[in-house]
């Protein structure tokens, strides 16, 4: 490894650092960086600070693929700088995609760069896709775990607390994606994601609901065959599989038992309950800079909500209000996504300080 980056969390940046010993760490809160240089003094490991060391760094010429993770729109600088210096790259960080996807595949496109899928759901694509050439796809369907909130109806969801949102019944994620999946708003956002990763028309994404999280995607081909991706859910394997891709690497994750799981179940996504499903579709089909906008809003949104300043169901009522207010714009340039997400933080703060 010739680089690592961490947000704000010296302690695991420090203790990965030690274990893996890149020749460069970064760490982007730049009041962190004489701790994390103490730290690695004596490893001769370079250390820089700050945003724009971190969009300098996925350029250095050792680096063949760049592992975007950064959360929400904060991710797009980097990974664009990364795709400008030819560097391959494993994609975690979704709101790329999402609020920028057009400009961003075109890019890679120009530069030669292939985007491999991180997130579970488009890993699982991405597999069934292999070999299948030029064959056309009908369709896909997102497999969705429900999350904690399957099933209530919105007077339960009124009084939830952030605690019972963070518990996601299956996946060990970090706080913005687990938030994103009790409202749904995560599948909205990969929806999105599935559309640029994979150039398909709005009509041929479905999302279902599958809770026991088994089947991460299912491929519906022009003949009517399906292919799906099956496995635990854990992000080791998505993960490696972009690092390795078109390779499989021997692995000793937990091995799938039939036993443990004899019944599978579907069902249609509560789009009433769950209003940020059918947002993130509208932004979709309006496109120009919507996404852009139901992201940045759902990102403040979320933020509020985990800072206990507005309740649940306060979420889907913002990004609709900043879907409405906001200004459109049909073919946005970089400078405009920039100026959108600042003009809808600014919207949606104003409607969590009212
Ligand atoms: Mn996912």
């Amino acid at each position: 490894m010739e680089v690592l980056t961490g947000g704000k969390n010296v302690d695991l940046l420090i203790q990965q650092a030690l274990e893996f010993l890149p020749n460069t760490v970064v760490i982007a809160d730049e009041r962190k960086l004489n701790v994390v240089k103490n730290a690695l003094f004596d490893k001769g490991i370079k250390v820089f600070a700050g945003n724009e060391a971190i969009e300098q760094v996925v350029q250095m010429e050792e680096i063949d693929l760049v592992l975007t993770a950064i959360v929400g729109f904060a991710g797009l600088a980097s990974t664009i700088s990364a795709i400008k210096a030819g560097k391959q790259i494993a994609l975690a960080n979704k709101e790329t995609l999402v609020v920028a996807g057009e400009f961003v595949t075109k890019l890679a496109q120009e530069h030669g760069v292939n985007i491999y899928p991180v997130d579970s759901e488009h890993s699982a694509i991405f597999q069934c896709l292999v070999g299948e050439f030029h064959n056309p796809v009908e369709k896909i369907y997102l497999t969705a775990s429900g999350g904690p909130f399957r099933g209530k109806d919105i007077p339960y969801l009124a009084s939830v607390s952030k605690a019972q949102a963070l518990r996601h019944p299956n996946w060990d994620m970090g706080a913005k994606i687990t938030i994103d999946s009790a409202t749904l708003m995560n599948k909205g956002l990969e929806v999105i994601e599935a559309k640029w990763l994979f150039h398909l028309q709005p009509e041929q994404i479905d999302v279902i609901v599958h809770p026991q999280s088994i089947i991460h995607s299912i491929v519906q081909f022009k003949d009517g065959s399906m292919k799906a991706q099956m496995g635990l859910p854990d992000m080791k394997l998505p993960i490696q599989y972009a690092l390795t891709y078109p390779h499989r690497l021997t692995s000793t994750f937990k091995r799938f038992n039939f036993l443990d799981y004899p019944l599978f179940s579907f069902e249609q996504p509560d789009k009433k309950t769950f209003p940020c499903l059918e947002l993130a579709f509208h932004a979709m089909n309006k496109g120009g800079n919507m996404a852009c906008i139901l992201n940045a809003a759902n990102e403040i949104a979320v933020s509020a909500f985990l800072q206990d300043k507005i309740g649940f169901l306060k979420i889907p009522d913002i990004i609709g209000e900043a879907l409405q207010k906001v200004n459109y714009s049909a073919k946005p340039s970089y400078e405009d996504y920039v100026n959108t997400d600042r003009e809808t933080r600014k919207f949606a703060s104003g409607m969590i300080s009212k």
